[in-house]
């Protein structure tokens, strides 16, 4: 015999409905069921009900929509700690009197995951996933994930999981023991009621490899640089080892809430909601996107390659096209090799491979365009090689056939207006690797449709990359701001710092390397050409650094050629004399007197270059927000993310 009970709303986001012995609750606080005061408020009050009743003998907690619970609510976080906490309900679900199982039914990240865990067992669906991102918020795990989770599965798959904040598929949760039962999304629930009727499983501890432990250490501590919540996180889950639970349990909360007031986690916050923001520009408000199915792309050196290979993972039939038999299998070549490290690396299976390879076709004349919707063009950065590329596409492609260009340097206005409809030109300018970096700047020439740009844009989107809006001025937004952080450094030198110094400070600051470091290894010599360019419009009153300019002349092209802003012996960086005498003799020149800096003063004169570029970058209107600002410095040019960008950590959103 089945009995069921009405509906009965807990809170404004949790409701259950009691059928054959079974509480089923469901947390539904769209979008992603973030658990927001309401959520744990509500929990609770069902687990009062259900913990007293005597026709209740299981509880099954799913989530509404296709995501289980996506965490705790990070709008909260700037807020006093109101009760019940999560930790409250995780311990309450943990020490419930009846048997508990989680109903998986989409992502069960960060909080959500720990309520996951602290319910006496799991089914999930395929569409489950689960992660402890909390490291990418500045945070650890607040509600027992760093003393569940180890106790759950081996250590060093927890210490893994939560100490680089990554997301495993059903399929590895159900494989690492994280999930009791994988089922089909139609049997979740019927599964889990089935199971919340069973007493609870009793669980051992599983072994776990100390080696591997050492080594997941070894990789999180490396790749931390200065930040504090991994450190953390890897303190916790060794604790988890060495504490009983409640004690281990006491130590997490006291460290989340000191990190969760951290600087460091309110810029790695400012940095997911600029995220969110960028995603929905106000500029393309209620603006349709063409439908865009097939992309042409000319040119198929590195940059074409690259982004060839992000429009075949997108699943875009795509035409390349090269000048010359022998650069058209280069580029061929080059594209494969990179299709096959994705299959090798289990990033594609064979079938995605297979499919990528035929969706791809290689053509030697721009005729074959001809049913591109939409054709970047990746030639060589020259305007006259450019305009007559999209004069010649005017010929071919139709006439609502967007055309983008990858300039980094040249006037998209200028290329526009070069061509019969300039209203259908953009920029995206993709950096290098271009399958792997996530940032392209899309550009809105004085001429562009806006449909033009939504296109641009949602084709960004749909290539999983970090699209932003720019307008158009010389390096667009990140190249402008680079420009001006890069002459800042360089007048630093005169004024009295070194390059290692420089570097020392940048480092420290977050940066993966020094910005001469970088230089050297990128190689001295595309700089060097594009100043000589420059330098007949050069306003001579300008203050000019040359020490650059007199590397290059006397060969040193950086690391490649062992000698650069710095010495190389067999690979190894080293301070070089013949450097610190040639900037001493600029200073002598320019009658400076040196200067000693402190790296805290270096860190704030090139934060504070950066910001004044910014700013007039917003007050012109090239870049819409501090915040897109921020994100392009942070995903093209290893501004540390941990430091929410130029904007944020020179006070714009104070
Ligand atoms: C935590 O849990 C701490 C605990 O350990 C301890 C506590 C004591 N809160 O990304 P989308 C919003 S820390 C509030 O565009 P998708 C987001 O702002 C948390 N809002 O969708 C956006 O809003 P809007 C650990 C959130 O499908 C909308 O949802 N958890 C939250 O590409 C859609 O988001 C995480 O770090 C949240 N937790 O991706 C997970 N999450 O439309 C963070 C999302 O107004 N979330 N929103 O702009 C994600 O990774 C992705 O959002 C997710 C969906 C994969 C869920």
């Amino acid at each position: 015999m089945t009995s069921s009970h009405p509906s009965t709303e807990f809170s404004d986001t949790i409701s259950a409905i009691v059928e054959n012995h079974v509480m089923l609750i469901t947390i539904n606080n769209p979008p992603v069921n973030a658990i927001s005061a309401s959520v744990r408020q509500g929990l609770m009050a069902a687990l009062d009900q259900a913990a007293t009743s005597d026709i209740i003998q299981g509880v099954v907690i799913t989530g509404a929509g296709s995501t289980f619970v996506a965490g705790a609510d990070i709008k909260e976080f700037g807020q006093p700690v109101t009760e019940p906490t999560l930790p409250q309900v995780t311990e309450r679900l943990a020490n419930f009197n009846k048997t508990i199982i989680a109903a998986v039914n989409g992502a069960a990240l960060g909080g959500g995951a720990e309520i996951a865990i602290a319910c006496h067992g799991r089914v999930a669906s395929g569409k489950s996933s689960f992660g402890m991102p909390e490291v990418k918020l500045g945070l650890v795990p607040g509600a027992g994930g760093t003393q569940r989770l180890p106790r759950l599965i081996a250590a060093d798959l927890a210490l893994d999981i939560i100490g680089t904040g990554r997301t495993l598929k059903s399929t590895e949760s159900l494989a690492a023991g994280l999930i009791d039962e994988l089922t089909d999304e139609d049997n979740l629930i019927v599964c889990a009621k089935n199971a919340s009727l069973k007493p609870a499983a009793k669980r051992v501890t599983p072994h776990y490899d100390a080696q591997k432990f050492a080594n997941i250490k070894t990789g999180i501590l490396r790749k931390s640089r200065g930040q504090n919540a991994p450190l953390k996180a890897v303190e916790l889950v060794e604790l988890s080892q060495q504490l009983d639970l409640s004690q281990g349990l006491g130590q997490e909360r006291q460290i989340f809430l000191q990190l969760r007031d951290s600087d460091e986690a309110k810029a790695l916050r400012h940095v997911f909601f600029a995220e969110r923001t960028a995603k929905k520009p106000a500029m393309l408000e209620g603006v349709s996107p063409e439908d865009i199915k097939i992309l042409g792309v000319v040119g198929m050196g590195l940059m074409g390659s690259g982004i060839i290979v992000s429009a075949l993972n997108a699943g875009y039939q795509v035409i390349g096209v090269e000048q010359t038999e022998e650069a058209a299998l280069a580029g061929h070549q080059r594209i494969l090799n990179i299709l096959e490290k994705n299959l090798q690396s289990g990033r594609l299976n064979r079938e995605g491979f297979e499919r990528q390879k035929k969706a791809l076709i290689i053509a030697g004349t721009l005729e074959s365009l001809a049913p591109a919707d939409l054709v970047i063009e990746a030639v060589f950065d020259d305007f006259d090689v450019k305009a007559k590329l999209f004069q010649a596409l005017d010929q071919i492609v139709r006439a609502s056939a967007i055309l983008a260009t990858n300039t980094s340097y040249l006037n998209p206005n200028d290329i526009a207006a070069a061509t019969i409809y300039p209203q259908r030109v953009i920029g995206m300018h993709f950096f290098s690797p271009a399958h792997i970096m996530r940032l392209v700047e899309v550009i809105h020439t004085s001429h562009s449709s806006l449909e033009a740009v939504a296109s641009g844009f949602a084709v960004a989107n749909k290539l999983k990359k970090l699209p932003i809006l720019s307008g158009v001025t010389e390096g667009f937004i990140g190249n402008s701001i680079f420009s001006a952080y890069r002459r800042e450094a360089e007048f630093l030198l005169e004024d009295g710092a070194l390059p290692h110094e420089i570097d020392a400070a940048l480092e420290d600051y977050g940066f993966a390397m020094g910005l001469f470091a970088v230089y050297d290894m990128a190689g001295l010599e595309i700089a060097w050409a594009k100043r000589k360019r420059e330098a007949l419009n050069r306003d001579p009153q300008l203050r000019y650094v040359k020490i650059a300019d007199q590397l290059c002349e006397l060969g040193r092209f950086g690391q490649k050629s062992g000698l650069g802003w710095y010495q190389y012996t067999q690979g190894k960086r080293e301070i070089d004399p013949v450097v610190t005498e040639l900037i001493a003799a600029a200073r002598r020149e320019k009658n400076i007197t040196p200067q000693s800096f402190t790296k805290e003063q270096i860190q704030e004169r090139l934060l504070q270059a950066m910001q004044a570029q910014g700013n007039l970058l917003l007050q012109t209107g090239i870049a819409a927000s501090a915040s897109d600002i921020d994100l392009v410095m942070i995903n093209g040019y290893g501004f540390p993310s941990h430091k929410g960008g130029p904007m944020f950590a020179s006070g714009a959103f104070d």
